[in-house]
């Protein structure tokens, strides 16, 4: 299999102070905003948007989290289905919620995170930023905010390296099998 680097760390770097820039200008300030990881690595990244922000404007946004697992409805099937295992979410009600994940695929995590989140109240808004948008949505989802947009095969994969739970730099790579 070949590996191709798509984004290096200086790039991933530059594609978050962007995002942290566009989120400022979009919702003028960050008042009653707050930002939501979707585990793993989406976690990481709010933490640094979290922390870009506040270099920026000074303030400190608050953070929460979603885990999502992909469960097999059915053996036979390919199919697989994004439950909620854990949330741990401040209040939401009135907030703009940013939700937040490395890569943005066929969408179905982000339904299922959606879901999730206006189950534990009325939020003013969602809005979602992803690392890497690979294309292939099977839902009607679109991120408001993307590091790069990268064309895909159905049977590549993107991996994303974030030094906080990986070996090595920060760097984002497109696996050909
Ligand atoms: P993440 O939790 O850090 O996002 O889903 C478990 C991990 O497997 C994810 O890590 C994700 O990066 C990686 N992964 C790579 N390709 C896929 C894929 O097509 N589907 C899912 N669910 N995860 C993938
Ligand atoms: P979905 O298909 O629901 O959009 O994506 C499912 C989950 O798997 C999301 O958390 C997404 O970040 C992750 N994911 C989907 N495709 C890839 C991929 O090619 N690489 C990586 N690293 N994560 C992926
Ligand atoms: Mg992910």
């Amino acid at each position: 299999s070949k590996e191709k680097i798509i984004l290096d760390e200086a790039a991933i770097r530059r594609a978050l102070t962007r995002i942290a820039h566009e989120i400022l200008e979009r919702n003028k300030g960050v008042d009653d905003c707050l930002l939501v990881g979707i585990k793993t690595r989406g976690v990481f990244l709010a933490k640094r948007l979290r922390e870009r922000i506040y270099s920026i404007e000074g303030k400190k946004v608050p953070i929460g989290d979603l885990d999502i697992t992909l469960y097999r409805d059915d053996l036979t099937e390919k199919y697989e289905h994004p439950e909620v295992k854990k949330t741990d979410v401040p209040d939401i009600k009135g907030k703009k919620v940013i939700l937040v994940d490395d890569v943005l695929y066929t969408g179905r995590t982000v339904r299922a995170a959606m879901d999730a989140l206006v189950d534990l109240g009325r939020p003013q808004m969602i809005q979602l930023a992803v690392l890497i948008d690979r294309g292939h949505r099977e839902l009607p989802i679109r991120p408001d905010y993307v590091g790069k947009n990268v064309p895909t095969s159905k049977s590549e994969m993107v991996s994303v390296f974030l030094t906080e739970v990986d070996e090595g730099e920060d760097r984002v790579s497109l696996q050909t099998k």
